[in-house]
């Protein structure tokens, strides 16, 4: 049996493209024989500023959100990443490991802090030093991830590298990402070369996994293609980012294959095929919006299971960082 551990940042209400990329795959990974380890990221959800208020609701939402898609508390361990201390020690840790040259090549941290690199905040340049402390807190070896991450895995492997050898031991494990076969990568409604993301400011932009079916229409109907009719090939497809996006959606959410929904649509306009992948969005996304709803109205019961979960997390966790304090040399604390 191995361990996985994965992360999501409440920062928002999750997308399309968190579910599609991610939480669908976690679901389907708490049937194998694994153990599997959920956790909201709200260490990492303040390297931007979140509104206090905000992020409270927000991280209540992401839990609702993820037992709505079928995360199951009994199986799979869900908590809150700021309830479990030993994420904040190893990642401290790792920051006295991680080389500034390692992070500078980062190219998600170059993608968030822009042009205005003065400004953002020092946790966004260690984020990949925390996310490997999450992972090897835990002695995990799986990580389901997107292929946006496949650096930060690279670079959590090199921090576990030279702490290993720095100390003369071999402590931490090495990790394998685990590339699920269709971790589809979902791109802006507005913009076909730009991921879809929670924080984008447009609402225009995403699918939240809690817009009704109204909202989900809509968004659809206004979501940017181009003049061209459908193409009956995907090749065609090569210079249309936006219509390769709609397809790839409606192909992850329907079941069908790109090719087979090209030869039913192809040569129309975008009208019939909008109105047809409105339909299945709604179908696949209005009850788990539901869902979520429900679970939200219970926010003792949400409590419970993150408390719960955290006492799981932090009796695997809290041992693994305790034997790399000593490792490190430093005394005993408390007990
Ligand atoms: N557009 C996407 N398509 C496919 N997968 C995606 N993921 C995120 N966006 C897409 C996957 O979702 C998981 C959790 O992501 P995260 O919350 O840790 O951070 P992120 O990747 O930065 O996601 P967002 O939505 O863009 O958040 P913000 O706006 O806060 O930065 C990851 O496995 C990710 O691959």
């Amino acid at each position: 049996m191995a361990r996985i551990f994965s992360g999501i940042q409440p920062t928002g209400i999750a997308t399309l493209g968190n579910y599609l990329g991610a939480l669908r795959n976690w679901v389907e990974l708490q049937q194998g024989e694994d153990e599997c380890i959920y956790c909201l990221v709200d260490l990492h959800a303040i390297t931007t500023f979140q509104e206090p208020a905000a992020l409270r609701e927000q991280t209540y939402t992401m839990a609702a959100l993820l037992l709505a898609c079928g995360i199951k508390p009994e199986r799979s361990i869900l908590f809150h990443q700021s309830a479990v201390s030993a994420h904040a020690r190893l990642g401290w840790i790792f920051n006295c490991v991680a080389r500034m040259g390692w992070l500078n090549r980062m190219t998600q941290f170059k993608d968030k802090a822009g042009k205005d690199r003065e400004a953002v905040s020092t946790g966004l340049f260690v984020y990949p030093n925390l996310m490997a402390a999450d992972i090897h807190a835990y002695h995990a070896t799986k990580v389901p991830v997107g292929d946006d991450q496949l650096q930060h895995i690279e670079l959590a492997n090199d921090i576990a590298e030279k702490f290993n050898h720095d100390f003369g031991v071999s402590f931490f494990p090495r990790i394998e990402p685990v590339i699920l076969k269709e971790t589809a990568r979902v791109m802006s409604l507005r913009d076909g070369t730009k991921k879809m993301s929670k924080s984008d400011p447009s609402d225009q932009s995403r699918i939240n996994m809690t817009d009704d079916a109204d909202m989900i229409s809509s968004k659809i109907r206004k979501a940017k293609t181009d003049p061209e009719p459908l193409p009956d090939n995907l090749a065609a497809l090569a210079e249309r980012p936006e219509a390769r996006n709609l397809l790839g959606i409606f192909a992850a959410v329907s079941g069908e294959s790109q090719e087979a929904l090209l030869a039913r649509f192809a040569g129309g306009g975008f009208g019939p095929f909008k109105s047809a992948l409105a339909e299945a969005l709604v179908a696949h996304v209005e009850p788990i919006g539901r869902r979520t709803r429900e679970y939200l109205a219970d926010k003792a019961e949400l409590d419970r299971i993150l408390r719960e979960g955290a006492r799981r997390a932090a009796g695997i966790a809290g041992p693994i960082v305790e034997k790399a304090e000593r490792i490190v040399g430093f005394l005993p604390g408390a007990a």
